[in-house]
């Protein structure tokens, strides 16, 4: 056994530096998100609800000034997934070439094949948190992909079907993540535990695991961008919140064997990797996009999935 699948097996979760080149891996990504601000930008200013596109501004804080000026819920523009509710025909999301790599990237499946096995499905739980300091985002808006992260476990909030599926977590910064612009904590060996109860009314609107289920003392994870994180589907989990000047950017992506249930099959999953049948893999980022657009089309017309399966009525969530 290799010292990362021990690590891992051991403590829920292991963080791996230097895997991500930042020239080749990550500045695309800062490039295209870029672009995506400038139209963010550009939609507000149209719309009146920013006095400038404010062009002149380094990405960081260009977007603090868009965010804390506009007061407008920003995370759906910017995330590689659909929302759990009220998904429309214009639901916006990023579906872009340079997220499609991302998600494909050989330095990152490398890794993923040494816990996940050499058939690697990209499970459609994924997302992408630009989190700007606590103190400009408007109290109202301090929910979801924006806020700090409360405990929770990432199996609690996919759906039954899918607990017995091996989805691995794959957490990595875009930006260096410190304690005080909100990293992750961890409860090491959390995931040798069942699955928790988890409770609606978290700090972020969600679910999240009441204190007295969660099972040891919490780590931070400060990371530098290029390092990624391996989680267990039952380690418990949260993040500190974003006390410091600057935005905290992360991508949060799943990966699992192929063939077993997502949790989430309202949206489509993809083969980033088969070794034994390399042909089955998706390369084509323009079919990734149209599934995505397929089941918006079909999710806006059609009734809503249930997306987890808490109701809050267990004892300890009252
Ligand atoms: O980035 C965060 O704040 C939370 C991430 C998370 O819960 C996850 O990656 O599963
Ligand atoms: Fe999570």
């Amino acid at each position: 056994m290799t010292g990362l699948m021990e690590n891992f097996l051991e403590q829920g979760f292991v963080v791996v530096e230097n895997v991500l080149d930042p020239q080749d891996d990550l500045q695309p990504i800062v490039d295209d998100y870029a672009a995506r601000l400038d139209e963010y930008a550009r939609q507000l200013y149209d719309a009146g609800k920013i006095g400038a596109r404010y062009d002149d501004l380094p990405f960081n804080q260009r977007f603090m000034r868009v965010i804390a000026e506009s007061r407008q819920p920003w995370s759906q523009f910017f995330d590689i997934s659909l929302p759990q509710s009220g998904i429309t025909v214009d639901t916006p999301l990023h579906l872009s070439e340079v997220v499609f790599d991302l998600l494909r990237a050989p330095r990152l499946l490398d890794l993923v094949e040494q816990l996940v096995g050499p058939e690697i499905l990209s499970n459609p739980i994924q997302h992408v948190r630009i989190k700007p300091p606590q103190a400009v985002v408007p109290p109202e808006l301090r929910r979801g992909l924006a806020a700090q992260t409360d405990w929770h476990q990432d199996q609690g909030v996919a759906l039954p079907e899918a607990d017995e599926s091996d989805v691995l977590t794959v957490w990595l910064p875009v930006t260096d993540a410190t304690e005080e612009n909100g990293c992750l904590c961890v409860i090491p060996g959390s995931h040798r535990g069942d699955l928790s109860t988890h409770c609606p009314g978290g700090i972020d609107g969600g679910l999240h695991i009441p204190a007295p289920l969660l099972g040891g003392t919490p780590v931070a994870l400060p990371m530098r961008r290029g390092s990624v994180l391996l989680m267990h589907r039952r380690t418990q989990h949260a993040s500190l919140p974003n006390v410091s000047g600057d935005i905290r950017w992360s991508f949060d992506l799943r990966y699992q064997p192929v063939g077993q249930p997502t949790g989430r099959s309202a949206f489509p999953a993809f083969i980033a990797r088969s070794r034994a049948n390399p042909g089955r893999e998706l390369h084509d980022f323009r079919a990734w996009a149209d599934a995505w657009q397929d089941a918006r089309r079909c999710l806006a017309c059609g009734e809503m999935p249930r997306f987890n399966r808490w109701d809050g009525s267990a004892p300890v969530c009252a």
